[in-house]
């Protein structure tokens, strides 16, 4: 099952990058990429030239695939739509929303579509809407998350699809990868344990924030806006969650998460920016080349099944 995700990528290892604004940009898309994985530009930060800039960066320094990942509650979401298109790129990976009303010209232009579904019904849609596999994202994720976990949305999504699932929320390690094979997926994505990765661009007191972190020290915000947020506890986190309990209006939270993600990721400021990161951040414990995480994620992972074969 992992081969067929190979296949169907064209890539080494059934190991995605999971898309993250301000965060995987051409250095890391392109290193996860050489590396046998599959590396996802996040363009929730970009308009459409800032996205084929970026594409153009990954084509200089790799020849093997990569994805693009669209955030659908972006403003730039179409013209992103429409440079992927042009740019002919191999693979699209959606969040945050229905990528249906663009599927039809992804098709056209020979990209393969790869939409994260945060339930059954989403995911089940998704296929109808003619999606080549999903992510079935775990709210144990980083970042925008849904309400199931993954060891619970995984096996239902499996069930109820013809198409590829890739396990994503709460996956570091080989052993993180083996679970997921059990659950019937057909590959991973990681987001957090990339995080770290040392061709990641991101602020150093981000990377050390995550490497730092314990098993509790993630929580979810937003969650009356409807978009709710995993991230690590700080002063902007206390805030937002005394506006949460407040009912607050949109347009409070959005005074308050304005440039939020951009402070923390560009600035390094862990007190007042968004600091995205999954509930396993407790498990990253290191920094290394995308190569190493990726190469040490497989070993890992056949090691496992190995042993379990012996019992
Ligand atoms: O998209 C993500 N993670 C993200 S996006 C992001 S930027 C952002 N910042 C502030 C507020 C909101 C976003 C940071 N992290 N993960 C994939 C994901 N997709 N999680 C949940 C979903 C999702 C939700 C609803 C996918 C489809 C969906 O469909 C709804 C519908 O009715 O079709």
């Amino acid at each position: 099952m992992y081969a067929d995700i190979c296949k169907l990528l064209n890539i080494k290892y059934p190991i995605i990058q999971g898309a993250m604004a301000w965060i995987s940009d051409s250095s890391l898309v392109a290193a996860v990429s050489n590396a046998g994985g599959l590396g996802v530009l996040a363009t929730g930060h970009l308009n459409g030239e800032g996205c084929r800039e970026e594409i153009k960066k990954i084509r200089k320094i790799t020849d093997k695939p990569f994805a693009v990942n669209i955030m659908l509650l972006s403003q730039f979401a179409d013209e992103i739509a429409q440079v992927v298109c042009e740019e002919k790129v191999p693979v699209v990976t959606t969040g945050a929303g229905s990528p249906g009303k663009y599927i039809k010209e992804f098709k056209e232009a020979g990209i393969i579509v790869v939409p994260v579904a945060p339930s059954v019904a989403i995911a089940k849609r998704m296929e109808k809407d003619g999606a080549d596999a999903v992510i079935a994202e775990g709210c144990e994720s980083g970042g925008h998350v849904g309400k199931i976990t993954t060891m619970a949305l995984v096996p239902q999504v499996v069930d109820a699809l013809n198409i590829p699932v890739i396990a994503a929320g709460g996956i570091a390690d080989g052993r993180g990868m083996a679970a997921a094979k059990m659950l019937g997926a057909s590959g991973v994505q990681l987001g957090t344990r990339f995080l770290v990765a040392k061709e990641c661009t991101v602020h150093q007191n981000y990377k050390d924030r995550i490497i730092k972190a314990k098993d509790i020290d993630t929580t979810t915000t937003g969650q009356s806006t409807g978009h709710p947020v995993r991230v690590i506890r700080n002063r902007l986190a206390r805030e937002l969650e005394i506006l949460d309990k407040k009912n607050a209006s949109p347009e409070e939270f959005d005074v308050l998460g304005r440039g939020a993600l951009r402070r923390a990721v560009v600035d390094g400021d862990m007190d007042n920016g968004s600091v995205m990161s999954g509930q396993i951040a407790g498990l990253v414990t290191k920094e290394q080349t995308a190569k190493e995480i990726l190469d040490e994620l497989y070993s890992e992972y056949t090691e496992i099944l190995k042993n379990a074969q012996r019992l």
